[in-house]
């Protein structure tokens, strides 16, 4: 019988502190005893999904390929760690429902706080239209319905949102 690592899929708005709790969580996991895999949707849009833009129809075939890549990562028993937007409910559903290790954590952060750090001068870009289907500006980010984890990055220090998610999975699998 094979053991499934578990997916911890990181979602939520840009600029909200999603890929730097989930850089932070590497150490942990390996410390716990865990092979461990970093997946940033950035660095997986100039690699596997190169050519994809920003409709529902690419955002969702984009999400599906690091589905797919999470699969085969997590039977061989790699706890996976992904940050992606992942903006629509749909998408969500569709990892919980291939990956049986999935945990999501959503990164709460309010578009305002987002958008005042706007750390990429994205924001910006969208809200003169020079980007169109920005997320949370041109584009929908719906609400997470069945988060495992909720995290807030305008109130919380990036060490306690990592001991929170540890503390999860401690009791979740016993290490
Ligand atoms: C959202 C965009 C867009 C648009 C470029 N909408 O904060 P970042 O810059 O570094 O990460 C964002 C990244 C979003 O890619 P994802 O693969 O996570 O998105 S999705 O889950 O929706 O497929 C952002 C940048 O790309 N970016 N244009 N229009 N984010």
């Amino acid at each position: 019988m094979s053991i499934h690592g578990e997916v911890l899929w990181f979602t939520g708005l840009s600029g909200s502190g999603k890929s730097t709790t989930a850089r932070a969580l590497v150490e942990p996991l390996r410390e716990s005893g865990r092979k461990v895999e970093l997946l940033d949707g950035d660095e997986l849009r100039q690699t596997i999904s190169q050519g994809l833009g920003f409709t529902r129809e690419d955002r969702i075939t984009n999400i599906k390929r690091i589905v797919f890549l999470c699969k085969l990562l997590s039977r061989n028993g790699v706890t996976v760690i992904v940050s992606a937007i992942t903006p629509y409910e749909e998408m969500r559903e569709h990892a919980r429902a291939e990956l049986p290790g999935y945990v999501e954590i959503f990164v709460d952060c309010p578009l305002e706080v987002c958008e005042r750090r706007d750390v990429k001068g994205l924001y910006a870009k969208a809200r003169n239209a020079e980007i169109k289907q920005f997320t949370g500006i041109g584009d929908p980010y719906e609400m997470p319905e069945q988060p495992d984890i909720v995290i807030r990055t305008q109130m919380d220090e990036v060490e306690s949102n990592v001991a929170l998610i540890m503390d999860y999975m401690t009791t979740k699998t016993g290490r």
